[in-house]
């Protein structure tokens, strides 16, 4: 006999536990500069929600893997800027091999629009995958998503590249049900605490435009706001939800902050709102799971 290995008993112990019909899970993002406790919160967060019998994922974006993303290893070796630890790439005979590391190293120095776009491919990569755990109950902590890929990129100050454009690719994707920025005091406050790595948006005065760029993202961070009349490039933002947290306290402070802010939003989800799509908040997913309206926008 083979062993029930579908999930079901586990599925079956967390309706029990909410007591009421399954809904859909909810989307949960966590924003902001390097080093301000994204990592330490998002954990800190997933088990809380499994501790209440929420059945929830924590991903996290770029997602690198290359058997989740094709695109995450040439991610992973732009932002390292090196080919790959030895030189080396994983599988096949040496002339794969060798093709492998010649498109690493390539990565390392692409341009930044190619870059860019890479970002949101990766998200896109995820895309059917998010879809299908939102449908199935299943609580998604991200730790960061399209508002990192905005800032970082718009913070490059390119030509061409203002937050408007940096947005459009990622339109038609789900949109979070809320992001959490975990907010550090900007850049210098952090650079002051140390400890940057070596990857390449790791240097203080990238890191203080990129705050710059987050703070224009988020600023009308009302729920549901319709954002504002003027439809400037900051306005991109404007209808997701959006809670700013003081990432300065303890981790348990933070933390009891941070529940606080995620939850209207797990509250809506499990009441049975649409999931929505970046930019425009139009539904994306009816309440029975099905998909509106076709992929992209
Ligand atoms: N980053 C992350 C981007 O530039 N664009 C994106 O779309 C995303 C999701 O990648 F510097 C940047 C932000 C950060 C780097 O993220 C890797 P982690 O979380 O620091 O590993
Ligand atoms: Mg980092």
């Amino acid at each position: 006999m083979a062993p029930a290995a579908d999930g079901a008993p586990a599925a079956a112990a967390a309706d029990a536990a909410d007591a009421r019909p399954r809904r859909r899970g909810a989307l949960i993002v966590f924003e902001g500069l390097d080093r301000c406790g994204k990592t330490t919160q998002s954990a800190r967060l997933l088990a809380d929600l499994r501790a209440r019998g929420h059945d929830a994922e924590l991903w996290r974006f770029p997602e690198r893997d290359p058997a989740r993303a094709a695109t995450g290893p040439l991610i992973d070796a732009y932002l390292k800027k090196k080919a790959a630890p030895d030189g080396g790439a994983a599988g096949g005979g040496p002339g794969d091999a060798a093709a492998q590391a010649a498109a690493l190293a390539a990565a390392a120095s692409m341009d930044d629009a190619a870059a860019h776009l890479l970002f949101s491919a990766n998200r896109w990569e995820r895309r059917p995958a998010l879809l299908s755990a939102l449908r199935a109950g299943v609580t998604v902590v991200a730790d960061r998503y399209a508002h990192s890929g905005v800032a970082y990129s718009a913070a490059k100050r390119r030509p061409g590249m203002d937050r408007g454009w940096c947005a459009a690719p990622d339109s038609g994707l789900p949109a979070p049900d809320v992001v959490v920025f975990l907010d550090a005091g900007g850049g210098g406050a952090l650079a002051a605490r140390g400890g940057y790595g070596e990857e390449r948006y790791e240097v203080p005065a990238f890191q203080a435009e990129v705050a710059r760029q987050f703070d224009a993202l988020l600023r009308p961070s009302t729920p549901g706001a319709a954002g504002g009349e003027g439809e400037g490039e900051g306005e991109v933002g404007g209808r997701v939800r959006c809670a700013r947290v003081d990432a300065r306290g303890t981790v348990d402070e933070v933390a009891a902050a941070v529940a606080a802010a995620v939850a209207p939003a797990l509250e809506e989800a499990r009441a049975g709102a649409p999931v929505r799509r970046l930019w425009d908040g139009e539904p994306l997913l009816t309440e029975e799971g099905e998909e509106q309206g076709g992929a992209a926008k």
